[in-house]
């Protein structure tokens, strides 16, 4: 059994995507471990996106993950990350499967609705950066 760290970025929950992505993730048969709707602060966002510091489009990135509320959920199941990763379609909305989150909403590759983990690591990392361990169930 493997956990993601799953988020509903600041575009997604204006666009009242929150009920469209759980769904995705609950028909594919993933559990919910852990919710909460929040604002990233600007060093946690920092924090998260760390590995792309220097890019081209980080400050951008930074600016945008912090400018309203997402959604924040782990999800547990098997080969979950890669099974997040699937879900959630590629990066450039362009590339995106069109019947992924991403493919089916997204409309720009940096306002693109959805995070999943990489990898188990980050999958880790991020969980430990977004819940304490009291948020979440088992
Ligand atoms: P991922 O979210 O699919 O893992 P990453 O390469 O980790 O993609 O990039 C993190 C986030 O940074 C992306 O989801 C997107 O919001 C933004 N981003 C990545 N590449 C670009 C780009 O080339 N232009 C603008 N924004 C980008
Ligand atoms: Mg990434």
């Amino acid at each position: 059994m493997e956990q993601t760290f799953i988020m509903v970025k600041p575009d997604g929950v204006k666009r009242q995507l929150i009920g469209e992505v759980i769904k995705q993730y609950e028909q594919k048969g993933l559990q919910l471990k852990a919710a909460k709707l929040m604002v990233i602060s600007e060093e946690l966002a920092k924090q998260h996106y760390a590995e792309h510091e220097g890019k081209a489009f980080y400050a951008k990135l930074i600016t945008f993950i912090t400018s309203g509320p997402v959604f924040a959920m782990i999800w547990q199941g098997e080969n979950a990350v890669a099974v997040g990763r699937k879900l959630n379609g590629k990066t450039n909305h362009l590339e995106a499967d069109l019947a992924s989150i991403r493919g089916r909403f997204a409309t720009d590759t940096s306002l693109n609705v959805v995070h999943g983990s990489d990898s188990l690591e980050s999958a880790a990392r991020e969980i430990g950066l977004f819940f304490n361990k009291t948020e979440q169930i088992g």
